[in-house]
């Protein structure tokens, strides 16, 4: 069992404990414990197995470390199934809609006895739900309407986690010495946000040992089917794999078949037939039926390397990310192929926090790991006052802050500190700091955590009103959303742009993996608009600045270069362009 699926029981029991009514303490170490085993970096199994001991992790006491213990081993945990005889466990989905919680959906269980989504929508459909005290019509059409799009986007796993569960298995695969090589594909290789499933490829002569190996993988919880040459499991984590093992000659152009899109293949195929080649997942053929039964039919042109399918094809290799029948083909056909930034292009990173308010680490630590990193700058940015839960400062705080910066710039020179802040954008459009405090910061960066739900026409307003104070520098995570969890404010976005590149504010691609906010197609969006554009993790511990690479793959789905994000500049350039009107 992986830490997230171990996060997700803990997370499922402070539910179910909160549904229950139960002590607000016990419900809260349940969450600290599964945020502290979803961030924690190394496997816990790896942990359990070796005996080490649990409680020496933060909010890990020694029930909890008796749960992850019996998770570890048992694959399941007896305190939840007791949970469940005195509370539904098909509640617990209830309280994953957006805006119900586990408030409401103990109100929905014990006063119209709804216990999953199918009768929740049933009874808001009956007008049920509008009657309870608390909810009313517009609450109600809001369920209905979460409940569609919940099912909608069903079966899509963030990438992060997909990645947790690709990583190990492709090293298991690898252990195979019949394996010669193993390839992710599908749309994890194109970096989408998310995934329904993952596509794998084994290069090896010999397909059927691969496929026994691949089935006897210990965390596969049923082969959903099994062929020839390929097989579909389904891991205990509820995520699909599939495996294709391809001989050699074939591996290129397997590769480029299962890594899609479907409509770049499509767009390859006819570009092929044009040239009187037939492209398939086995290679580039000349000669031979398209329909023809026999794949191999023809003379074999191309297949077992993916730039030499491309090749065939008259077209420069191109970058997975750009492989969305965006225009990528006709631009790759012209070799105008934008030159994609990459990590290393990064020179510093412009939103994190740190222990003066809810990040986990130090200023001084949060520096030491940025100058690790390479980075030549980085900003501190803590919340604002209005995010009180968050220990958001006030100017009194701010101005403490200050000192402790002073301080620390002097023991450290080899890197700029930029004195920032996360300011809170107000109901009304108003900052949560004073202009002489905002006057004095090096880097201010401002976004929206309330009041979401504002009409869309006032939310414009709102926004367009904070990126019109002049101190300001940068709007962060500007639609609000979060992956599979919140959707995107109301309001427009377009307009929204425009007016941050009229007043020479740039608009942050937030490369934390749960948002990645602005997505790829509003970055397209925000460059033809004329917006600066700059990536930051939103790092609350020294781990999560590795989370700039999330950020990177997704500007690189947007076709961005380097030239077209501000923290690739060296230091001076950046802060003359930053203030530039
Ligand atoms: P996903 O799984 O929804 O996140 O997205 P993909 O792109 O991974 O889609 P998937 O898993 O259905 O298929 C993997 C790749 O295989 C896809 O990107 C292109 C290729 N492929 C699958 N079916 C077809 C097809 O009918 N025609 C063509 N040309 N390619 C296909
Ligand atoms: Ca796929
Ligand atoms: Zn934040």
């Amino acid at each position: 069992m992986e830490n997230i699926e171990i996060a997700r029981v803990l997370q499922d029991v402070a539910d179910l404990l909160e549904i229950k009514g139960s002590n607000p303490f016990r419900i809260r170490a349940y969450r600290n414990a599964a945020q502290v085993v979803a961030e924690h970096g190394t496997p816990l199994r790896k942990s359990v197995e070796e005996g080490a001991d649990l409680t020496e992790l933060p909010s890990i006491g020694k029930d909890m470390a008796r749960h992850i213990g019996e998770l570890v081993t048992d694959g399941a945990l007896s305190l939840l199934a007791e949970l469940s005889q005195a509370v539904p466990l098909s509640l617990i989905e209830l309280t994953r809609l957006p805006g119900l919680g586990a408030k409401r959906a103990k109100k929905l269980w014990q006063e119209l006895d709804v216990t999953n989504l199918d009768e929740l929508e049933a009874a808001a459909e009956a007008g049920d739900v509008a009657g309870l005290a608390g909810f009313g019509e517009k609450t109600q059409e809001k369920i209905l309407s979460s409940i569609e799009r919940y099912r909608l986007r069903q079966g899509r796993m963030k990438l992060v986690d997909a990645d947790q569960y690709v990583v190990p298995l492709v090293e298991y695969l690898q252990e195979d010495q019949r394996v010669q090589q193993v390839e992710v594909a599908g749309s994890y290789r194109r970096r989408k946000e998310t995934v329904r499933d993952i596509d794998l490829l084994a290069i090896a002569e010999d397909a059927e040992p691969v496929m026994k190996h691949f089935a006897s993988y210990p965390e596969v919880e049923q082969v959903a089917s099994s062929g020839g040459t390929r097989s579909t499991v389904l891991l205990k984590a509820g995520l699909q794999v599939d495996l294709r093992v391809v001989p050699p000659i074939s591996h290129g152009a397997a590769l480029a078949y299962f890594t899609g899109s479907k409509e770049h293949n499509v767009k390859l195929r006819m570009r092929a037939i044009k040239r009187g080649l037939r492209l398939s997942e086995y290679g580039v053929f000349r000669g031979g039926e398209d329909e023809s039964d026999d794949p191999w039919e023809g003379e074999f042109v191309a297949g077992g390397d993916e730039t030499e399918v491309y090749e065939a094809l008259d077209l420069p290799w191109i970058p997975p990310e750009l492989r969305e029948n965006r225009g990528e083909i006709e631009v790759a056909e012209r070799g105008e192929l934008p030159d994609l930034i990459t990590i290393d292009a990064i020179r510093g990173d412009l939103q994190m926090h740190s222990t003066w308010s809810d990040g986990k680490d130090s200023l001084e630590t949060m520096l030491e790991a940025c100058a690790a990193r390479g980075y030549e700058y980085f900003a501190i940015t803590d919340h604002s006052k209005v995010l009180a839960m968050t220990g958001g400062l006030d100017s009194a705080k701010l101005r403490e802050q200050w000192v402790e910066i002073e301080e620390i710039r002097a023991r450290h020179d080899e890197i700029q500190l930029l004195r920032g802040m996360e300011v809170d954008i107000l109901t009304e459009g108003e900052l949560d700091l004073g202009d002489e405090m905002l006057e004095q910061l090096d880097i201010v960066l401002i976004s929206v955590h309330s009041r979401f739900d504002l009409p869309a026409a006032q939310q414009t307003a709102r926004i367009s009103r904070a990126i019109q104070h002049p101190s300001v520098n940068i709007l962060a995570h500007p639609t609000g959303r979060q992956i599979n969890r919140r959707d995107p404010m109301q309001f427009d976005l377009d307009a929204v742009m425009q007016c941050a590149a009229e007043s020479g504010v740039a608009v942050e691609l937030n490369a934390h993996p749960d948002r990645l906010d602005l997505n790829d197609v509003q970055l397209m969006r925000a460059r033809e608009l004329g917006c600066d554009i700059v990536i930051s993790t939103d790092a609350h511990r020294t781990a999560d600045l590795d989370l700039i690479s999330y950020g990177v793959e997704q500007a690189r789905r947007a076709w961005l270069q380097p030239t077209d994000v501000l923290n690739t500049l060296p230091f001076d350039e950046f802060v003359k362009r930053l203030n530039a009107p």
